[in-house]
């Protein structure tokens, strides 16, 4: 990774703490009961590790002074989605019979710009990457097509920054909502995704380090698929032979969510379809 990744990482995680207040912290209620419950038990679960591993003072102060660190750095967020959400994935999405989901993680952004498919992602004047041709088409759960389906998709550049939480990037590059034809099928130009880091100067990073991990993320799409009368997907898609298939530090990726690209046809770059499937709502 290029010395700009050390440089501007722990602003994306920090980043990812405005974004979330602005766009999902919303007023959802819970039952004190379920709170209660939850808490109990995540409360136990603690207090059980504490109990059997006989943490020391030492180690108590340790986990204190890193909980301050992560809200301090604004990791919350990419704490959560790195570590935990993908539990949550698995049980939101559990009684589906159509695509496969994955985790959303800390960096989409609603709202991307609409193109029409045929359509090219936001991108710079020579915005780095080998081109990537991704289409594909959505149907329901019944193999009807889903005209107009809307297919969001948002990836980090060439050098592993996201638009919008890494310093000097366009707005909306690389996002974008495409919206497939009559046949529910779409077609996106984009580039292929580099292999990931999650951000290593934070304190998540720090934890990385002290625990002996590591911080990488296979090359991954970032895709939600919506159409009329049927539930949205969230998903990411991953690369054949990328080495973070099978350690992905976000425990992410499922078999069903590889593709295999092959050359372009028309010699530029590289292709792949995939079809997502809707369950009705
Ligand atoms: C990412 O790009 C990501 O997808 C996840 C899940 C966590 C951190 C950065
Ligand atoms: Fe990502």
């Amino acid at each position: 990774m290029s010395v700009k990744t050390t440089a501007t990482a722990a602003s994306s995680g920090a980043n990812a703490t405005e974004k979330f207040r602005a766009n999902k912290a919303s007023g959802v209620q819970t039952s004190s009961q379920r709170v209660n419950h939850l808490a109990s038990r995540a409360i136990k679960a603690l207090v059980d590790t504490v109990a059997e591993e006989k943490v020391t003072y030492d180690e108590y102060n340790a986990l204190k002074a890193w909980l301050i660190r992560v809200g301090e750095d604004g990791e919350w967020p990419l704490f959560l989605d790195v570590w935990l959400e993908h539990a949550v994935e698995e049980v939101a999405n559990a009684d589906r019979d159509g695509s496969k989901g994955t985790i959303e993680g800390p960096y989409y952004v609603p709202g991307s710009p609409v193109l029409q498919s045929p359509a090219t992602l936001p991108q710079r004047d020579g915005e780095a990457g080998t081109p990537l041709l991704f289409r594909g088409r959505v149907t329901s759960v019944n193999g009807n097509a889903l005209a107009g389906a809307h297919v969001e998709i948002w990836h980090a550049d060439d050098a592993g920054f996201y638009s919008q939480f890494a310093p000097g990037i366009p707005e909306w590059n690389l996002r974008g909502t495409v919206v497939a034809d009559e046949e529910g099928i779409f077609q996106i130009n984009t580039l292929q995704p580099a292999p990931y880091q999650i951000p290593t100067d934070g304190a998540c990073g720090q934890l990385i380090s002290a625990a002996g991990w590591h911080a990488w993320r296979p090359a991954h799409l970032h895709i939600k698929v919506s159409g009329p009368g049927h539930q949205l997907i969230t998903t990411q898609l991953y690369f054949t032979a990328d080495e973070h298939l099978s350690d992905d530090i976000a425990s992410a990726v499922k078999p069903e969510l590889i593709l295999d690209p092959e050359p372009a046809t028309d010699g530029n770059g590289r292709e792949v379809s995939y079809n997502f499937v809707l369950d009705p709502a």
